[in-house]
């Protein structure tokens, strides 16, 4: 039995990545925080089946990113085949809020991982995963992106993320390890963090159709992005370790589209048309049409506006990935384009907060939080 160790197993990549491994027979190890809130909601199915009976092939240790010997300890006792490095800060806007912590555990963290593998000895056995981002683009230089395309990085999450890519290419040239990037372009799915731009958005779109708010603030609607479905990624991850030799892959659609389209696309799942009007600050969503009944009040309002608190000190314009290398090397391809995206996100949504829809009609009090964060 193969055994993977997963940094980040409570993020939306760890906890479909785990289902994948569990899935091809893998023996799942996961890196938690601990927390003083319940953590694990992405994960919960698969710690205990529905009976409550424990997964005797997943397991979860207490850690950190930042804390070394923690790790050391962790790594030495599972012995691990194949190592996710997939924890992370990982919200850029906020990375401008906390720039050392993010260093610590998105650059240094990755370099804690990769020296405990060469301390341990286990060099030639392990092979190392690394979470690297299209966010290394940054401003733009060409497109579309690929392997060879210089990096601009543009928030200290980026850069931090450039110390974590480059001391991963450099472990694997110093020591012969099997110490691979995925340059993974975004990805995205009901399991999304609810302060990414698309479940802030698909959220938003179900709230606003079960009633319970009137609008969506946003930052920048011009920021074009390549969004892909989580469940696609964490299979080109896999594929990445199982080659002959270790190489960087960028992973990504090649097709990209604006924040303003995609918020488009979400109303129009639930049959509500959107027309933005206006600009800069001003711009607004509005509802042109709807084909339901109940919602036809609603025609002519605004269900989309812009809030300069969600702007960036600098700002990543433009991703597009060249899915060539990938394509030709590990034969992956998507099978979720960006309208199955949409669709799978919106309906989850739809779905999520019936009940809390239905509660609040019976006068009943929902802590439901949509804004208050980025
Ligand atoms: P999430 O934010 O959903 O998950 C991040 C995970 O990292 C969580 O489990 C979080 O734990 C954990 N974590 C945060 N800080 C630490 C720490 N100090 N020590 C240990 N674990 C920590 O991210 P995603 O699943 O979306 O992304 C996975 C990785 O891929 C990240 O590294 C991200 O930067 C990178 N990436 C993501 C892309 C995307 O579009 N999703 C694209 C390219 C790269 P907790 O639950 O306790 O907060
Ligand atoms: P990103 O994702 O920064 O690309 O990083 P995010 O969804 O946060 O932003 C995408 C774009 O949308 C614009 N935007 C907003 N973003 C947020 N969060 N909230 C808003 O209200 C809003 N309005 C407009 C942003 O300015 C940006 O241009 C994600 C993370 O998963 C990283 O960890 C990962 O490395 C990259 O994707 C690839």
């Amino acid at each position: 039995m193969k055994v993977a160790l997963i940094t980040g197993i409570t993020g939306q990549d760890g906890a479909y990545l785990s289902e994948f491994l569990l899935d091809k027979g893998y023996h799942v190890h996961g890196v938690k925080r601990r927390s003083s809130l319940f953590n694990t909601d992405r994960i919960d199915h698969l710690i205990n089946d529905e009976d409550g009976n424990k997964n005797p092939n997943f397991t979860n240790h207490f850690g950190d990113l930042s804390d070394s010997t923690n790790l050391i300890r962790i790594i030495q006792e599972v012995q691990p085949d194949e190592i996710y490095n997939l924890g992370a800060m990982s919200h850029v806007k906020v990375s401008f809020d906390a720039p050392e912590y993010v260093a610590d555990v998105d650059g240094v963290g990755t370099l804690r991982i990769l020296e405990a593998v060469r301390l341990l000895g286990l060099t030639k056995k392990t092979k190392i995963y690394q979470a690297s981002t299209s966010e290394l683009y940054g401003l733009v230089q060409q497109v579309p992106q690929s392997e060879t395309t210089p990096f601009y990085p543009r928030s200290p999450y980026a850069v931090a993320k450039l110390y974590g890519y480059w001391i991963t290419v450099n472990y694997r040239e110093a020591y012969g390890m099997f110490a691979c990037n995925g340059i993974l372009f975004n990805h995205e799915s009901p399991l999304r963090g609810e302060t990414f731009v698309t479940r802030k958005i698909t959220r938003g779109v179900a709230q606003i159709v079960l009633g319970m708010r009137e609008n969506i603030a946003l930052g920048n609607l011009d920021a074009k992005r390549d969004w892909g479905h989580a469940k696609d990624y964490v299979e080109a991850m896999w594929r990445i370790l199982q080659q002959d030799e270790p190489e960087d892959f960028v992973i990504a659609t090649g097709v990209t589209t604006t924040v303003r389209e995609f918020v488009r696309l979400a109303f129009a799942e639930v049959g509500v048309e959107v027309a933005f009007e206006g600009e800069g600050v001003n711009e607004v969503g509005r509802v042109v049409s709807c084909s339901m009944p109940e919602y036809q009040a609603r025609v002519g309002s605004i269900v989309c506006r812009v809030d300069p608190t969600y702007f960036r000190p600098t700002e990543v314009e433009l991703l597009i990935g060249d899915p060539a290398k990938c394509k030709a090397k590990l034969g992956w391809e998507p099978k979720y384009d960006l309208a199955a995206l949409v669709q799978d996100m919106v309906q989850a949504d739809v779905e999520l907060f019936k009940r809390d829809a239905y509660l609040l009609k019976g006068g009943h009090k929902v802590n439901y939080q949509h804004e208050q964060h980025q």
